[in-house]
């Protein structure tokens, strides 16, 4: 069933972007494999309780391959039925063309902006580490997950990226494991006109693991992929990178061009393709034993979850204290603040920073999963927070991901991106800051929180209003 699934996976992403006449065929068909090995053999989910804490994370940051997710989805359950598929792209559909946040259930983030979705990522791996080390007790992993994400060229282009896989790097976020889709194309053609860098030494030098897997010799080898994947979880200590070698719109005529990046296949094309993959079903038609080979990884996923509440169970009576603080915290509630009198009462006119930083310090005492930091400024933007003049209440650190100030390094536009992933991963309040003229660098990500409203605790307790 693993080639059926596997085609499936392409011909159902190629169908819909056919029949909406747009739509980016060549990332689905290429990366097929990569994505089919990790949902169906790894990735932990309950498509029946798709906003399970504990679940891993997923991100295809690379969001106009959107037909990707989109037919993951449906394969896997999470509530997409086949007319969603066959409305791709049409307005109010499930199914637009870039996956939303809060539109589709089993989105994690809003991606489309290349480089927004691995950054989110390792906000996300951020948010993980730090309630890990916050929560987690001897025999108790409540917080146990993997954060993946799968990146093309066009986010390894964007500056984004280097930021932020230089802080995952740094903070070594083991539990981020990220594929690249390595087909050498882009819209204009191929990545030699551009981009040419060692991309294995560049992420050696920001130290994390690097893992080859060469999809164009050995196409749909699955094996590969799961040994990449073990090899990525077992490196506690570093990010892991796997770089796929693989060609762009796999199986079509077009095969290995940019002409299948970003244009429907055509009719003709799509129908070769069916006949090189060996499809012989009707249009928008999955067979039977496909369906039921994917529910395994549903059901595997569902017992992972019962055996997780089971831990929880005992953990709260161990730890009563700590449990009712992760609850709290995982569905986002905040004390009452505007009932605090002195929130706002300050003892003599001040420059604006050491009002925030009053006010911060206030919120900070009371909202135990508040988390951030700065751009490098935090001593000019007294964004530190402090629960005494020399005691703080920590800094995220390896060996010390308990801690509460992140230092985000001069990395605005990364800062940001992080920071909406810590908010979008729930469990903490996060916040970031810099200098305002500064604070254009941040601004691609602060315009994607907004429709995404991370932080809107009533959006997240209803977390697909749509
Ligand atoms: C910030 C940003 N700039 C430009 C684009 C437009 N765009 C969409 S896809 C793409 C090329 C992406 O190439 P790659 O990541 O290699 O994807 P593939 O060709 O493998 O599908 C571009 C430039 C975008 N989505 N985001």
């Amino acid at each position: 069933m693993k080639q059926t699934t596997i085609n499936a996976i392409r011909i159902l992403s190629a169908e819909a972007i056919q029949k909406a006449n747009s739509g980016h065929p060549g990332l689905p068909l290429g990366s097929a494999p990569i994505a089919y090995t990790l949902w169906q053999n790894f990735l932990k989910f309950n498509n029946k309780d798709p906003k399970w804490d504990d679940r891993d994370r997923f991100i295809l940051s690379a969001g106009h391959g959107s037909m990707l997710d989109y037919s993951l989805l449906y394969l896997y359950g999470f509530g997409l039925k086949m007319e969603d598929l066959m409305n791709f792209r049409q307005l109010g559909s499930k199914t637009p063309g870039h996956p939303e946040y809060g539109h589709t259930v089993g989105i994690e983030t809003t991606t489309g902006p290349l480089g927004q979705g691995i950054a989110n990522a390792v906000g996300m791996a951020v948010a993980e580490a730090h309630l890990a080390a916050k929560f987690n007790r001897e025999g108790f992993p409540v917080v146990d997950h993997y954060t993946y994400a799968l990146v093309g060229d066009g986010c390894l282009e964007e500056g984004i990226s280097y930021e932020a896989c230089s802080f995952a790097g740094t903070h070594e976020l083991g539990k981020l494991i990220v594929f690249y889709d390595d087909n050498d194309i882009t819209i204009e053609g191929n990545t030699d006109i551009t981009f040419k860098e060692d991309v294995a030494m560049r992420f050696k030098a920001q130290n994390w693991q690097v893992l080859h897997v060469d999809l164009v010799s050995n196409p749909d080898n699955v094996m590969m992929i799961a040994n990449a994947i073990r090899k990525a979880q077992k490196e506690t200590k570093k990010p892991s990178i796997i770089i796929c070698k693989t060609k762009i719109g796999y199986g079509t005529p077009l095969e290995g061009s940019h002409k299948c990046h970003g244009s429907p296949l055509g009719v003709e094309n799509l129908q070769k393709t069916k006949e090189k993959l060996g499809w012989t079903y009707e249009p928008f038609t999955v067979p039977e034993e496909v369906l039921k080979h994917t529910a395994t990884a549903g059901r595997r996923g569902a017992k992972r979850e019962r055996e997780w509440k089971a831990m929880f169970g005992n953990y709260e009576k161990q730890y009563p204290e700590l449990a009712a603080e992760y609850k709290s915290a995982m569905k986002g509630e905040l004390p009452d603040l505007a009932a605090c009198e002195d929130l706002f009462r300050f003892e003599k006119p001040m420059a604006t920073r050491q009002t925030s930083a009053q006010v911060l310090q206030k919120i900070a005492a009371r909202v135990p999963s508040l988390m951030g930091g700065s751009a490098d400024l935090a001593p000019s933007n007294l964004s530190d927070m402090k629960n005494t003049d020399t005691i703080t209440y920590g800094d995220f650190q390896p060996g010390s991901y308990e801690g509460r100030n992140m230092h985000f390094g001069i990395r605005e536009h990364a800062m940001a991106a992080i920071t909406n992933g810590m908010q979008l991963h729930g469990g903490l309040r996060a916040y970031c800051s810099t200098f305002f003229i500064f604070s254009d660098y941040c601004k691609h990500a602060m315009r994607l929180s907004a429709p995404m409203n991370p932080w809107n605790s009533s959006s997240r307790s209803a977390p697909f209003p749509i």
